[in-house]
């Protein structure tokens, strides 16, 4: 990382707006998900990795219980906050407003204050932020910014959590606090991600695995192409998804869908439409179920050492996230049908949909040429022009 956008950068923004040294500096990174959509909240698996853009945060202790957040990417002054204070969106109080991006990171704090890891006076702190993951790309500028609030809380309160156990309360802060209703990966991505591999998370019980993911070594490039659009529809359409997954498992007595299992599909289905269950929550099942089979494909093959054979089961999990559980959209679309018609090995939107981002596997002489096809699809359709980068395997929270 340049100075440009590093920790030097950050000091000297914190020491503008406080007018005093940080006590340090913490990054924690943006994610794509190479595999496993919407599987997260229903205990399944997932396969991020972390992205090289990093939210930073330049952070000092306070002994007053007074918290105050700013950012240097959001027009506005510091938001000032008591963590005594601190209500969630989700009590009925009416406490809804907490300033936009700053209640991702005074949502930490609420979260933590509730875990009973800041007492008494304790628990104030100045912070700066600065982030170069993009914003509504759908590459998880939300839990960067949760991430690396809890990190850096949890070094200078010396709080003793480990990565999974900071992702926890992030999700918590972000469901409780915020009222997004989101599962347990990106957060998790963010906190326990390393370079040069994508995670192979359990999201029921946590467990995890460090998968080699080393592109470059097999002549392969990974890009995110950001649509730059993001559908109204999206937020509403989550909570949705995630009720009808939920609603399945109970009807069919099971404690998560990912106790369906593959072989056992059909007759699930089977048993939901004689519980007059409808076709479109049958086909949610459908998605989730053949999802985490994917997933357990995907992994299989990079065991073998075989990253270029995973193109098909991408471009198949997009076209299980576009039929059967219909968070795509045109744009989207488009790049996974250019993508691939100019000689990708597979591509699939990433993240939670309705607009945001996908990934492309490539061949690394084919990255110019299919990134070329799908900008220029874009200008034929009328969109605005995508953004493509590749997607480099990094590291997750840390200090700098
Ligand atoms: C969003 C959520 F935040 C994640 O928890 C996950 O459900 C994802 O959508 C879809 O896989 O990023």
């Amino acid at each position: 990382m340049t100075d440009e956008h590093g920790p030097g950068r950050v000091t000297a923004g914190f020491r503008e707006v406080y007018g005093t040294e940080p006590g340090g500096v913490w990054a924690a990174p943006g994610r794509v998900n190479l595999i496993g959509e919407h599987t997260d909240y229903n205990d399944g698996f997932v396969m991020p990795l972390a992205l090289p853009h990093t939210c930073l945060a330049a952070a000092s202790p306070r002994t007053d219980g007074v918290l105050r957040l700013h950012s240097g990417d959001v027009p506005g002054g510091v938001v000032e906050l008591r963590v005594e204070e601190l209500t969630p969106v989700a009590d009925g109080t009416g406490g809804g407003d907490h300033g936009g991006w700053a209640a991702y990171p005074a949502g930490v704090v609420w979260a933590l204050r509730e875990a009973g890891l800041l007492t008494g006076a304790a628990g104030g702190a100045e912070l700066h932020f600065e982030s170069t993951v993009p914003t509504g790309a759908g590459l998880s500028s939300s839990a960067a910014l949760e991430v690396v609030t809890a990190t850096a809380l949890n070094d200078l309160y010396r709080l003793g959590l480990t990565p999974p156990r900071i992702a926890q309360l992030c999700q918590r802060a972000e469901n409780a606090f915020v009222g997004v209703p989101c599962g347990i990966m990106d957060q998790m991505a963010s906190a326990c991600c390393t370079e040069g591999h994508a995670l192979f998370l359990d999201a029921r019980d946590l467990t995890q695995r460090q998968v080699p993911f080393d592109l470059a070594a097999e002549g392969l490039r990974l890009l995110v192409v950001d649509t730059r659009v993001k559908h109204e529809l999206g937020d509403g359409a989550y909570a949705n998804r995630r009720a009808a997954c939920e609603a399945a498992a109970r009807a069919l007595g099971v404690r998560a869908l990912r106790d369906v299992p593959f072989d056992g599909l059909e007759a699930a289905l089977a048993e939901l439409e004689r519980l007059g269950c409808d076709a479109v929550t049958r086909r949610r099942v459908r998605h989730v179920v053949t999802e985490d089979r994917r997933v357990e494909e995907v992994i299989e093959r990079l065991d073998a050492g075989d990253t270029r054979s995973i193109g098909p089961v991408l471009t198949a999990g997009h076209a299980s996230c576009r039929d059967d559980f219909e968070i795509s959209c045109a744009e989207l679309d488009l790049v996974v049908e250019t993508a691939n018609a100019a000689g990708a090995l597979g591509a699939r939107m990433t993240g939670g949909g309705f607009g945001g981002s996908a990934i492309v596997l490539v061949a690394e002489g084919d990255a110019e040429a299919v990134s070329k096809a799908v900008t220029e699809a874009f200008g034929v359709a009328g969109h605005r022009a995508p953004r493509i980068f590749p997607a480099v395997p990094s590291s997750g929270a840390r200090g700098l």
